[in-house]
């Protein structure tokens, strides 16, 4: 009986472990803090993006900057003037997770510029 007690304990907690990281949904796979990042892309290399960020409270403050991102295939796709998002986590202001193009620079142009 008591065995049977204990199995069911480690069950249990074993399965609260597993969820636990889940219920604060924002914890990433490191348990750090997750952050969204938004800006305008100003440059691109073989390795690295530049950024002019929008201010990410308890992150970073409104910026230009080079990051790396974690998956470098996208730097062939991002171009300057790109709207980005991507993922940022707590203590890494080096890296951009999961770059996503939000609005290519042609789709900014044709709003901002005046009709001739
Ligand atoms: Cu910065």
């Amino acid at each position: 009986m008591h065995k049977t007690n204990y199995v069911r304990f480690t069950v249990v907690a074993a399965i609260l472990c597993l969820l636990l990281p889940l219920a604060y949904g924002q914890a990433d796979k490191a348990g750090k803090k997750e952050f969204t990042f938004k800006g305008q892309v100003e440059k691109v290399d073989a390795k690295s993006v530049t950024v002019k960020n929008e201010s990410v409270p308890g992150w970073m403050n409104s910026m230009t900057m080079s990051y790396s991102v974690d998956k470098p295939e996208v730097l062939k796709t991002v171009k300057p003037g790109d709207q980005i998002t991507a993922k940022v986590y707590e203590g890494d202001f080096k890296t951009l997770y999961g770059l996503q193009v939000v609005a290519p620079p042609a789709a900014n142009e044709k709003k901002a510029a005046p009709k001739k």
